[in-house]
């Protein structure tokens, strides 16, 4: 998400991956030792996703993605993060060892990403209207979060969610993102 954010707004920023698991290194600048962090001359850092597209946009000379005033915009921008934060919390227990995973914590987590899927689809207008570039862009990685980590399955229930999903999809910012072919 970060990086799309950051492609969009066109700033320029050096992308590296990292193996967050072990990367000791990024403690002096990130406690919660977690990505996205931005870093800026070895110095600060800007964490978590929200500071990150907050930062592009004061970075960028296109018009601001976010509108700091607007409540609605952020309940939107929360609903989309937590769909991808979800998606990783079941992801996350579908690594531990099987024996160790709970049946539970899958299905709350699947539950909760249809309820976003549905909200969504249930608004489909107010996340992805013309001027919604910024719900447009996170809740298009999102989906794509879902499809990555979880089951395509839903692109039969939610048909609209799948055709935004591959229409933004194609966007080169997307394109340069995929964490996959
Ligand atoms: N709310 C945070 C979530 C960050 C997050 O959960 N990052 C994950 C990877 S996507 C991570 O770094 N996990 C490693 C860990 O927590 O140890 C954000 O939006 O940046």
């Amino acid at each position: 998400m970060a990086r799309v954010v950051g492609l969009e707004q066109r700033v320029g920023f050096e992308y590296r991956i990292i193996d967050v698991y072990s990367a000791a290194f990024l403690d002096r600048l990130n406690p919660l030792r977690q990505i996205p962090t931005l870093v800026i001359d070895d110095e600060e850092a800007i964490f978590d996703s929200r500071a990150i597209f907050a930062c592009f946009d004061a970075m960028s000379d296109l018009p601001p993605l976010i509108d700091p005033a607007s409540t609605t915009q952020a309940t939107r921008i929360s609903l989309c993060i937590g769909l991808s934060e979800a998606c990783l919390a079941y992801r996350m227990e579908t690594v531990r060892p099987r024996n160790r995973q709970s049946p539970d914590v899958l299905d709350k987590q699947i539950a909760r990403m249809q309820r976003c899927m549905g909200h969504v689809a249930g608004r489909f207008d107010d996340f992805t209207g013309e001027d919604r570039r910024i719900e447009k862009i996170l809740l298009g990685c999102s989906l794509e979060y879902v499809d990555y980590r979880f089951s395509r399955a839903w692109r039969n229930e939610f048909p609209r969610l799948a055709a935004f999903s591959d229409q933004f999809g194609a966007r080169d910012s997307m394109a340069v993102s995929r964490p996959y072919g």
